[in-house]
């Protein structure tokens, strides 16, 4: 038997809600993103001054703000959401908070344990289950007692890589209990690489023609790019960007970067063909989003990945995985690299400057705001048909330059941007955006309004969705409804919720309104109306 005491006989001291906000405190958490109901009061009462309370107007909004905050911080966001209800409606920003790998620390009000049986009023069913697949961990504590060390816990979870959403739910007569404290710990989180598969990796680099190295979000969320470039730079291999790659992980004027790989299995095939070897570092192998035949995993390809993620690595059709945290696989893989006689290879040529012109065309507008743009700005996209052109006419900078979201899931970036403009300080934000994608969560505008966060909101109205009339052109599908959204107003939209906003359609007026804006001490919105031609996605060419 046990000497140590009993749990129930230790100083019971405080309470859970207490308890739980010194934890924050503790793990450095400064902010709590959410959207209150009855079920949270108790949590929300004599709200302390030295935790910012940030009310987001619907849940996705709240989620999205959190992700973009947690990223800007590389600190867990931490959430508050009003029972099912609440959670339903965020569930789709958990989801990209999952795909992106953003640590998020997501509680839920839930009714009061002695009437949950009744089915009350706003009770959660199953709370728990809810959330998941796409939250690491995900409990209703059995005791009001047990839930500090649940959040505790989901906090060290979250942050664990690979990173990602945990929940707990929590009942309203909880956050009342007394409780015993308890104690922040220190978790390391870098995960080193197996030596043996390293020498491996070292070897077939060393004896490689024309090596590739494909980078994904995990180089820039690691904050590992300075390293990336070294390594890269050492092994002389041409670099590319992984499909859908919600970060900036390479800078993209440097003269080894080439280019973008399509989330299309005969594209990617076709651009790596000219490789010997293929090393994926911070990417899933690969994120395809057509069908088609992936003519790189058939063997004459040595295929390499370097992952933070088990499930990344088990999931990879071929090749040789490596989980480890990025620093320390890039350090060693520096180290031990030996210098090479190879030539470094050729980057891409970037086109020439775009013109203006009446409609104003897309390219011209991503040149444009790339120029205005300060050096430090950050820029967070959700440009569905317009990504080709972006690519194109706005080479990102590198480190903690660029984010989108890794699901698909439109409703993500404004609100992300919002949440990142939180945590950047003065450094300015633009959040470019497709006039269909701005409308899932429009009411992040007014918390950067009211918080006069430095955020410029770039608004593509091409008056519908055009990614789904070019899908449907791929797909060859006719008569497709509801791709048109004709009479957004979007600068009404912006200026009923205290933001400054002005609509561009004549590319004379362009820059010196983005200058404009960029310039604003505040929130502003910039709607530029573009010609409504659609690139076709996934074109062979392009
Ligand atoms: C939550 C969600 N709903 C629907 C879609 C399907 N979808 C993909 S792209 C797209 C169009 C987006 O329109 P817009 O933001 O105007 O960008 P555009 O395609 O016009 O460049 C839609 C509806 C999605 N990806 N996510
Ligand atoms: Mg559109």
């Amino acid at each position: 038997m046990s000497s140590r005491k009993p749990a129930s006989t230790k100083t019971k001291s405080l309470t859970v809600k207490q308890a739980t906000l010194d934890l924050l405190r503790a793990f450095g958490i400064r902010r709590v993103f959410g959207n209150p109901g009855s079920t949270e009061l108790p949590f929300l009462s004599d709200w302390p001054d030295d935790i910012d309370y940030v009310l987001g107007l619907q849940e996705a909004s709240v989620v999205g703000m959190a992700d973009g905050y947690a990223q800007a911080t590389r600190n867990a966001g931490f959430v508050n959401l009003h029972s099912a209800a609440g959670v339903g409606n965020a569930l789709g920003n958990i989801y990209t908070a999952h795909r992106n790998q953003t640590p998020l620390v997501i509680t839920a009000g839930q009714q009061a344990r002695s009437i949950l049986p009744l089915q009350a009023f706003l009770h959660a069913d199953r709370a728990s289950e809810f959330p998941r697949p796409y939250v690491k961990y995900s409990v209703e504590p059995a005791r009001a007692e047990d839930v500090p060390a649940a959040i505790a816990r989901a906090y060290y979870t979250a942050m664990q890589p690979p990173c990602g959403p945990t929940f707990v739910s929590v009942p309203i007569d909880d956050w009342t209990h007394q409780v015993a404290p308890i104690s922040a710990r220190k978790v390391a989180r870098e995960i080193g690489p197996d030596h043996e598969a390293m020498q491996a990796l070292v070897a077939a680099l060393a004896a490689s023609k024309h090596p590739a190295l494909v980078v994904g979000p995990g180089v820039d969320r690691a904050g590992a790019v300075d390293l990336m470039v070294k390594v890269a730079e050492k092994a002389k291999a041409a670099v590319w960007v992984s499909p859908f790659s919600a970060r900036c992980s390479f800078p993209e004027r440097h003269p080894q970067f080439s280019g973008f790989l399509h989330a299309s299995p005969g594209q990617l095939s076709d651009a790596l063909r000219p490789y010997d070897l293929v090393v994926v570092i911070g990417a899933p192998v690969f994120t395809f989003h057509v069908e088609g035949h992936a003519a790189i995993f058939d063997g004459t390809t040595t295929i390499f990945q370097i992952t933070d993620d088990p499930d990344a690595a088990a999931v990879t059709p071929a090749g040789s995985s490596i989980v480890t945290t990025m620093k320390p696989a890039l350090s060693m893989l520096l180290e031990m690299l030996p210098d090479t006689k190879r030539a470094a290879p050729a980057g891409r040529t970037l086109p020439p400057a775009p013109s203006a012109a009446d409609p104003i065309p897309v390219e011209f507008l991503m040149h444009s705001l790339s120029s205005a743009m300060p050096a430090d700005a950050a820029l967070v996209e959700e440009i569905p048909s317009h990504r080709p052109a972006m690519q194109k006419f706005m080479p990102m900078r590198g480190q903690d330059s660029f984010y989108t979201m890794a699901s698909g899931g439109l409703g993500y970036s404004l609100p992300a941007a919002v949440g990142m403009a939180l945590g950047r300080g003065d450094r300015h934000t633009v959040c470019l955006i497709g006039d269909g994608s701005t409308m899932y969560s429009i009411q992040a505008l007014w918390t950067a309004a009211q918080r006069k966060l430095p955020l410029t909101v770039v608004v593509i109205n091409n008056a519908g969705y055009g990614a789904m009339r070019s899908f449907s052109q791929v797909m060859q599908v006719r008569n497709v409804p509801g791709l048109d959204l004709p009479d957004i107003d979007f600068v009404k939209l912006a200026e009923g919720m205290g933001c400054n906003a002005v609509r561009v359609a004549k590319a004379s007026e362009l820059v010196p309104s983005l200058q404009r804006s960029l310039g604003h001490k505040g929130t502003s919105l910039v709607e530029v109306i573009v010609d409504s031609s659609v690139p076709l996605l996934y074109a062979q060419k392009g």
